[in-house]
Order: C-alpha cells, then sequence, then structure tokens
C-alpha cells in the first residue's frame, strides 16, 4: 500500500475503547425493548398473528379479552438491560446510550476526515473486492491472510460496512420508529416500508452487530491476541516484546473489566432503585428530545384504507364505581368538567361536547411497546376548550383526571392520569375524541372520552377521561413525574420517541 503507515493512532484506539462501552448498553437496552413487543411484524397493523418473528412463547388467550400488555416478555437482567420487563429504564439507558455512541462516533469521523486515516476504512481501488474474496479463502482454509495497513482487504470490506452503512441504518430507522417524525414527515418511514419494517431492520440490525462482535472478536484472538492487544490498546504494529503484551493485556482487562462493572452497576441499581436511575437518566435524555422531536407538529393523514382491522387495546376497563354506573346508562348524565387555573370552569355533557366544532383525523397511534395501527378519530380540539375556559397566566399542563382506577396492577399507585402541556395542548392533533372509526368511543378504547396527540406515543393519551385541571406544575401530583406511567413504570413526562 502507498502512502505512510496508518497503524492505531490513541484517538483510534480510544474511539474503540468507547465504542465498546455505548454499543453495549444500547445492545442490552435494545434487548430490553424487543421484550416489550417481542414481535416483529413487515406491514403496519401489527394483527396478532401476522408477525415474521416472535421472541417469546406467550400465547394469548383466543376467545378472552386480552391486551398489549399482556404480550410482554421479561428477560434476564443477564440479558437485558436492566431485565424483568423495566421497558421505561431500558429506553432511558438505550438514549443515553446512544447519546454517548453519536458522540463517540462523530469524533471518530472528525479524525478520520480530517488526516489520511480515512484510508483505514475507504477503500481507494476497485480491487478490494478480489483481494477479500482472496482473504476470505484464505480464512477458509483456517489460515491468516498477509497484513494489511492496517487491516487486510475483507476486514477493510467489514469494518466500512459497520461504519458507513450497518451504524447509519441503525440511527435512521430507529428516527423511523418515533411518533413525532412519522406524525410530521409521514413519508419518512415509509422509505423504510413502513414503520413496523423500519422497526424490524432496526432489530435485524441489533443481531447483526451481535453477530459482526462475535465473529470479531473471533478472528481477532485468531489474529494472535496478544499481537492484536498491542495494537489496539498500545498502537504498537510490529511484534510486541513480551513486556508490552503483557501491558497492552493488563489495560485491556482493566478496561473490559470497567464497563462489566458499570454493566452490573447499571442493571442492579436500575431494579433497585428505578426512581433514582430514572432522575439521573432523564437529566441526560429529556433535555434533547425536548430540543429537536417534541416540537415537531402532526399533520397526519392516512387515507381510510390504512384504518386497522383488529386494533389493540391497553389497560383494562376501569371497575370503578361510578364509571361502571355512567357506562350501564349509556353516559347518560355524565359531565366533562374543565377545573384549575381558568378563569372559566366549565362542565360539559357530551351533547355539548359533540355541538363543537369537531375535528376528524385518521392517525397512527404508537405505542411505547412497539406496535402501531391506524384509527379514525373524531373530538374537540384541547384548543378549543382552553380557550373556552380561558387559563390563567401560570397555567402551564392540562392534567386529565381518569376513571381508571388501575385495579388490574399490583399495588396501588391511585388512578391513571397524564399531564399535557399547553403547547402540545394546542397542537391542531391534539383533541379530545368521543369518536373512533366513526362510532361512539368503544368502552375498551375509553369511552366517553379519551385523549389523542398525534405526535405522542400512546401512553400520554389518557383513555376513561373524567375530567380536566389545568396545573401550573406536576412536581406535587402523584409521585411527581408527569403521569400514571411515568410515576409507575418511569416513562419519561414527554414522549415523542
Ligand atoms: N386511562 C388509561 N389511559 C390509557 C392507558 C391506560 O392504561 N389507562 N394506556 C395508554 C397506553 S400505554 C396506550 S398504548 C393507549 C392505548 O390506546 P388504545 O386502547 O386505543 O390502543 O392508551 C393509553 N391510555
Ligand atoms: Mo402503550
Amino acid at each position: 500500500m502507498d502512502g505512510a503507515e496508518l497503524g492505531f493512532p490513541l484517538a483510534v484506539r480510544l474511539a474503540h475503547a468507547f465504542n465498546i462501552l455505548f454499543l453495549s448498553l444500547l445492545i442490552r437496552s435494545g434487548i430490553e425493548i424487543l421484550g416489550a413487543h417481542p414481535m416483529l411484524y413487515w406491514h403496519d397493523d401489527c394483527r396478532p398473528g401476522s408477525e415474521w418473528v416472535r421472541f417469546t412463547r406467550k400465547r394469548m388467550p383466543s376467545g378472552e379479552l386480552w391486551t398489549a400488555e399482556d404480550e410482554k416478555q421479561p428477560y434476564s437482567p443477564l440479558l437485558a438491560l436492566p431485565g424483568r420487563d423495566n421497558l421505561g429504564i431500558g429506553r432511558y439507558w438505550h438514549f443515553a446510550a446512544l447519546a454517548g455512541w453519536i458522540l463517540t462516533g462523530v469524533a471518530y469521523l472528525l479524525v478520520l476526515l480530517l488526516t489520511p486515516q480515512w484510508q483505514r476504512l475507504v477503500p481507494t481501488s476497485l480491487d478490494i473486492f478480489p483481494r477479500a474474496v482472496a482473504d476470505a479463502i484464505t480464512y477458509l482454509q483456517l489460515e491468516l491472510p498477509a497484513e494489511g495497513n492496517p487491516y487486510n482487504a475483507l476486514q477493510q470490506l467489514a469494518y466500512f460496512a459497520v461504519v458507513f452503512i450497518l451504524a447509519p441504518l441503525q440511527i435512521l430507522t430507529g428516527v423511523a420508529m418515533s411518533p413525532a417524525i412519522g406524525g410530521r414527515f409521514a413519508w419518512y418511514p415509509r422509505l423504510f416500508g413502513g414503520r413496523q419494517s423500519a422497526r424490524s431492520l432496526h432489530f435485524i440490525g441489533l443481531f447483526v452487530f451481535i453477530a459482526f462482535i462475535v465473529h470479531h472478536t473471533a478472528l481477532v484472538i485468531a489474529h494472535g491476541l496478544p499481537e492484536s492487544l498491542a495494537m489496539i490498546v498500545l498502537g504498537i504494529t510490529r511484534q510486541p516484546t513480551a513486556a508490552e503484551a503483557a501491558t497492552a493485556a493488563g489495560i485491556a482487562v482493566l478496561a473490559l473489566g470497567l464497563i462489566a462493572a458499570l454493566h452490573v452497576w447499571a442493571t442492579h441499581r436500575s431494579l433497585t432503585e428505578p426512581r433514582r436511575m430514572q432522575n439521573l437518566l432523564q437529566r441526560v435524555v429529556d433535555p434533547w428530545q425536548r430540543a429537536t422531536l417534541q416540537r415537531l407538529v402532526s399533520r397526519q393523514s392516512y387515507a381510510p384504507g390504512a384504518i386497522t382491522e383488529v386494533p389493540r387495546p391497553n389497560g383494562r376497563a376501569p371497575r370503578d364505581a361510578e364509571w361502571q354506573r355512567l357506562a350501564a346508562g349509556g353516559f347518560e348524565g355524565f359531565r366533562f368538567e374543565i377545573g384549575g387555573l381558568v378563569e372559566r370552569p366549565q362542565g360539559l355533557d357530551l351533547d355539548e361536547l359533540r355541538s363543537m366544532s369537531p375535528v376528524t383525523q385518521t392517525t397512527r397511534h404508537v405505542c411505547i411497546q412497539g406496535w402501531n395501527q391506524v384509527a379514525t378519530w373524531t373530538g374537540v380540539p384541547l384548543a378549543a376548550l382552553l380557550e373556552r375556559a380561558g387559563p390563567l397566566p401560570e397555567a402551564r399542563f392540562m392534567l386529565f383526571h381518569t376513571f381508571d382506577d388501575k385495579w388490574e396492577e399490583p399495588g396501588d399507585h391511585g388512578y391513571f392520569y397524564e399531564t399535557v402541556d399547553l403547547d402540545l395542548a394546542r397542537h391542531p392533533q391534539s383533541i379530545l375524541a368521543y369518536a373512533m372509526n366513526g362510532q361512539p368511543l368503544p368502552i375498551p378504547f375509553g369511552a366517553p372520552l379519551r385523549v389523542r396527540l398525534e405526535s405522542q406515543l400512546g401512553y400520554k393519551m389518557a383513555k376513561w377521561v373524567r375530567s380536566v385541571e389545568l396545573v401550573a406544575d406536576y412536581r406535587d401530583i402523584g409521585a411527581g413525574k408527569g403521569g400514571w406511567r411515568a410515576d409507575v413504570l418511569h416513562y419519561s413526562p414527554i414522549a415523542p420517541i
């Protein structure tokens, strides 16, 4: 090869170490997220039974009512971060590690592109392909190809593909799962064949990463562990002395030990003190989501043909006595109240709500677990309700109280509630819906009233709504995290991805 010896400069070695750290966190938290809906689909209606692969033995009972929550598969903490069905904390780890991984990747690419180091990954002549084939044949004969500068042709192609194809694809397919992106740019997930195809590709990418790591580690060992460690730890490309090999091995064991210790700490702390972990990770993750995705305004309009035939409900209908009585009477006499920090408190029955200018929207519902579905919703814009009641200047959130006593949940965490900040409430597709697919809201989907926020994950959209209260802050409500699922399951108060 022409030019100077590329070797293994410090920046490349450091990037490699940080990559091991963040990628391992991403993979384990990614497995946690998969367990929240351990089925993958190639099409967007997620019809139960139509998945192409499942990572659970669970089967839903036919005939009985089940909800998407029942489909979750807890994985072992040895595999998943943190394991045991902790989607909220798993997602926080995933997004926190993502930030570190992207910073590492950007730093690595800068070093590559601003120095001759780009030549280590980017092939400069087409003869890379025949050379790679020759290398592959050599490997298949269980021999080692000649060293390259610094990689042989097959290594170079593999690393190029990981850095310039696999890693970007993971980011692009990950973004395609965001309801805020899909709501604002409906064309974007379609680039991948739809949101579920993007999700399938994302998890295939995860398994390709695992396969690459296993294979890469095996080949590093085959190439001679002491020499390989001397290169990637100390940057020594000649035959290392015994002392150098020992130093390299020592540093490698120390670094891998630190990473393993961090995994153990992260897993253990997440399982035993999830609230503290939530508070910690939230500081890393929420601000940049708030500054970017959370600002996107949904403009969805799916064709009627896209409506999902068998929609999944999440959460079981309330056992609250008042709701049961109202439901038995077709919600006759129900009044939806708007109170709290408003100038004109309101009490509106369903006919009064129906007489306000309605909005109808055919949109995609995205559950945090991973599935999605399309339905048509009709209701009153939250903005119109706000205008009617007149928020006081200090009002910052709409706090939706529901009839949902969460009887199905172990432990007493009080009634389901959600807060929606006034910016999001004023988006045109933020509505209080009383109809689904042209019919009065069915019981499993939130009768008599439910919230729709089309740039957010499903858990923000309270069903079985009783009333709304305008508040200045949510820190003194429930456990203070902004909603029932944020309080109990450690989800985020904002849900744009
Ligand atoms: N009151 C109440 N509202 C709720 C829930 C709940 O458990 N209780 N689940 C949320 C979650 S996690 C989702 S995904 C959606 C499900 O909406 P769907 O039943 O229309 O599919 O409702 C949201 N609203
Ligand atoms: Mo959900």
